[in-house]
């Protein structure tokens, strides 16, 4: 916590390290109260700077002693400014002796060695482990680290670091030991330990190259009927490393620990994965199948980390996206290999886009607007955002989509085999990428350096005569914050034509033959291609399996877009087109209750739409995943990003009528789907139960939008018979959203039944933190539930983040008190945890584009959190920017 104006750190500042650090030697002597920490370290000075001092960075722990090459240093030998020491006058070559003291238990960031549930866990990405010792804690600093721990025996039974481990024994006093090594140098971002009483579920599993590994999954006692799905996760993602990219698991052990208290989802501490427990433990009873899935991609996204990020890291953390974004889409492919067929793929396509629109896209257009490799910030816990990642995992696509699967692939190759033990940066992914495949691609910097989602407004014209087609593309960029004017970007578009009876046209372009999906390389801010032989009028299809992370405008009739809902063979745009249909309607319906005073009175859905979606509904040969798909709604926040001035409650109330009118119009068929997609037997998370639990939810969901005693006792009915929990929460999600009579009694044997599972706690929190009859009175009453904490990010983030970033009605109640909420509690989680209060922090971010009654409210809330005199960095640069 601190109280100075923070800095500014710029990626054009960026200096090589003064010193190199080879190897590390730790020893831990673990106390909550009081724990020792003694690091032996070997640096030398790096020839590629011309600094002559030792910088090493220490945060919140006492220094007790150091010693240079055997002899104490004093005061005068070296500098404290801050988190800096500097040691003047240093040696080529010396050895560091640092002894430092920390209080574990009274670390309440979950930065650096803290204390959950009584047992030590660490988390040191991005600079956490400047809290547990002195060190050039940066990650182009990598070094060779060998940890010994000692701790009570009893409290304590498991002691795990990095790598393997070398010796283990007792010690006096209760007391034992483990020794561990890693035998791969690493940032100290990825060092970790972990000393607990836990369980563990273990297997040997064959390496592709005949080796095998010890792979273990460690949870506290009690959760072992949990930890089967991660464990499988665990094998899939590394014969899916190994078959797909050739990359093979370079350690004899892998380990997974799961802790309740973590601030993220999970973190690729080499050998040493430490996870959120939501990412682990699952079974039927207690997971949905969102949550098996979400522990499906994190397991694969750390394994996967192992090379891209930990054998090639970054050189600094502007670089951050470097092995983020390259990661996300790793696990991403590796997710839609899982499923393996087409729609398949398709969905977890569709969900990509739909994650981009909802957070992604309003970050670009909000006050923390970033590129994907930054160029300054304060606080580099504040860039771990969709931008970094699900952009970046974007960026990385496109390189795909330019160069085909096996042009890329090469460039993976390239770049393993240069930049193995390396730190580096994003330029050198791109030049690996390039040079493999004999491109240039200078241009596609920009998607670097630029920040702001690409506008792409596309003009048509058939000429009957020549038989030519012309698509004309225009690129724009709206300006972000410090960037004022933007350079064309070098976007792959790719492109399909549909013929009158909703077939592929052949494609052909300067005499080119590009099958039925031509990728058109758009590289102008106004660039026209020509299709030529096409002998009838075709309907676009534009932007197929959405091939650049751009807003496409293009002004398609509503004949068109059914024509493609009901025909476009590219299952993503088929999507999209829905999407279409359904957001004129939304943005048309939303203005009328605006006008009307948010009374909904009068209105009136076509039935030219309403068929659309009945014809998807009923369609037997689509998969029930890509129907459940095609019949969601966008999202109110979607909505709200289409409008100049905001109004919440008119958008929740012309959506909700929306939903009302497709399950009373849609009655009928909505019940067939309902009993025609029930998964009797045995639970399974594949792909196609799935599919079809998420399309029978969704009906339940649309028929108790407009709740009548029938659909209300099916609710029932599911919730009373569920046996898994995907069935439960749905059923009890619907009775709540129908404000049922039900919906209480419900709910409190939902906690009754449950309330020994913390995550499951959580689903209860948040459930009733996003229902629209929640205000912040129901909210604060919660808050006072014997199971609340604000000290567990995931009980925090259920109830006070879903109300403030998931609950538009409730949290923009007119008279501000939503508001006054979000300060006082961003207040109070800073003094405990920075990094969750910042999150929290960023449910204002785009209060510009409010009511003006509403943005006076979120101006005096935003002014009175900045206002605080003790602020961490963290909140100060989130609320900093939104009032600029
Ligand atoms: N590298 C991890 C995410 C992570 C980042 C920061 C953390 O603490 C501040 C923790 C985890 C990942 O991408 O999974
Ligand atoms: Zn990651």
């Amino acid at each position: 916590m601190r109280t100075d104006t923070p800095q500014t750190i710029y990626r054009k500042d960026y200096t090589a390290p003064s010193y190199l650090v080879d190897t590390v030697e730790l020893g831990f002597d673990l106390d909550p109260a009081r724990t020792v920490v003694a690091n032996r370290m070997t640096v030398r000075r790096n020839p590629a700077s011309a600094q002559r001092e030792i910088e090493l960075y220490g945060e919140d722990i006492e220094l007790v002693a150091l010693r240079l090459n055997g002899r104490t240093l004093g005061e005068g030998d070296y500098v404290v400014e801050g988190n800096l020491l500097r040691i003047p006058n240093a040696p080529e070559e010396a050895t560091l002796e640092i002894e430092t003291i920390c209080v574990p238990e009274s670390n309440t960031t979950l930065s650096g060695l803290y204390t959950s549930n009584g047992s030590f866990y660490t988390q040191c990405e991005a600079e956490g482990f400047r809290r547990i010792t002195y060190f050039p804690d940066r990650p182009d600093v990598m070094a060779r680290f060998t940890v010994m721990l000692r701790a009570d025996k009893d409290k304590y039974p498991v002691l795990l670091s990095n790598g393997n481990l070398i010796e283990e024994g007792d010690l006096d006093g209760g007391r034992h030991y483990a020794l561990w090594e890693d035998p791969f140098k690493k940032p100290s971002y990825l060092f970790a330990l972990v000393a607990a009483r836990l369980v563990c579920q273990e297997e040997n599993f064959e390496l592709a190259d005949g080796r095998t590994a010890l792979l273990q999954v460690w949870v506290e006692e009690g959760n072992l009927d949990k930890t089967d799905y991660a464990m499988q996760s665990l094998k899939h993602s590394i014969r899916w490393d190994e078959e797909r990219w050739n990359l093979e698991l370079d350690l004899d052990r892998f380990m997974i620990v799961a802790v309740g208290d973590f601030n993220m989802g999970a973190m690729e501490n080499k050998g040493l994965n430490i996870f959120n427990t939501k990412f682990v433990l699952a079974n039927p009873r207690v997971a949905t199948d969102v949550d098996f899935q979400g522990i499906e991609a994190v397991v694969g996204h750390e394994y996967f980390h192992n090379w891209t990020g930990n054998r090639v890291t970054c050189r600094d953390w502007f670089q951050l996206s470097l092995k983020e974004g390259l990661t996300v889409f790793r696990d991403q492919e590796f997710s839609a290999d899982m499923i393996g067929t087409n729609t398949g793929r398709a969905v977890t396509r569709i969900d990509q886009v739909r994650t981009l629109r909802q957070a992604q896209f309003p970050e670009d257009a909000g006050p923390m607007a970033h590129p994907v490799r930054p160029d300054s910030f304060v606080e580099i816990n504040n860039f771990y955002t969709v931008t970094v990642y699900e952009k970046g995992a974007e960026v990385v696509r496109m390189y795909q989509t330019l160069l085909g699967r096996d042009g890329f692939r090469k460039g993976m190759d390239l770049y393993f085999q240069r930049h193995d033990e390396q730190a580096v940066t994003c330029d050198d992914f791109r030049l690996a990428m390039a040079d493999a495949n004999g491109r240039d691609l200078t241009q596609f910097e920009r998607w670097y350096s630029q920040a702001g989602t690409p506008v792409v407004q596309a003009e048509t014209r058939w000429d009957e005569q020549a038989q030519t087609y012309t698509l004309r593309l225009i690129q724009s960029c709206p300006p972000t914050p410090g960037q004022a004017e933007k350079l064309p970007f070098h976007i792959p578009i790719a492109v399909g034509l549909l013929g009158q009876d909703g077939r592929d046209l052949p494609l052909t372009v300067d005499g080119k033959d590009h099958g039925t999906t031509a990728v058109l390389e758009l590289t102008e801010s106004d660039q026209t291609f020509v299709f030529t032989g096409v002998t009838e009028q075709p309907t676009p299809s534009i932007l197929r399996d959405f091939s650049a992370p751009v807003i496409l405008k293009h002004g398609y009739s509503d004949a068109e877009l059914v024509h493609l809902f009901s025909h476009d063979s590219d299952p993503v745009n088929r999507w999209e087109a829905g999407q279409r249909l359904a957001m004129s309607r939304l943005l048309k319906l939303t203005g009328q209750v605006a006008s009307a005073g948010n009374v909904v009175d009068r209105l009136d859905l076509d039935d030219t739409f309403i068929d659309a979606m009945r014809k998807i509904l009923v369609d037997d040969t689509l998969d029930p995943s890509f129907r459940e798909q095609a019949l969601l709604l966008p999202t109110e926040s979607m909505i709200a990003d289409q409008l100049d001035v905001v109004d919440p409650l008119a958008i929740h109330l012309a959506r909700q009528f929306v939903r009302a009118d497709i399950g009373a119009r849609l009655r009928t068929e909505l019940l067939a789907q309902y009993d025609a997609n029930q998964t009797p037997g045995e639970y399974s998370p594949d792909a196609e139960s799935i599919g079809k639990r998420a399309l029978k939810n969704l009906a339940l969901a649309y028929l108790n939008a407009a709740p009548d005693d029938a659909s209300l006792a099916l609710a029932q009915q599911q919730f009373d018979g569920a046996t898994n929990m995907t069935d439960r929460v749905a059923a009890l999600s619907a009775l709540v959203h129908a404000r049922a009579p039900a919906a209480a009694d419900a709910l409190q044997r939902f906690y009754d039944e449950f309330q020994g599972e913390a995550l499951v706690v959580d689903k209860w929190f948040a459930m009733q933190a996003a229902a629209p009859t929640t205000d912040v009175n129901s909210v604060r009453e919660l808050m006072t539930h014997k199971a609340f904490t604000l000290r567990n990010p995931n009980r925090a983030r259920s109830l006070v983040s879903t109300f403030c970033a998931g609950n538009a009605v409730g949290f923009h109640a007119p008279d501000g008190s939503g508001y006054g909420f979000w300060a006082e509690q961003v207040i109070a989680l800073d003094a405990l945890n920075p990094q969750v209060a910042s999150r929290l922090a960023r449910a204002m971010d785009r209060w510009r584009r409010y009511t003006p009654d509403l943005q006076a409210h979120m101006k005096r809330a935003l002014q009175q959190v900045a206002g605080q005199a003790k602020l961490s960095n963290d909140v100060r640069e989130v609320v900093g920017k939104a009032l600029a």
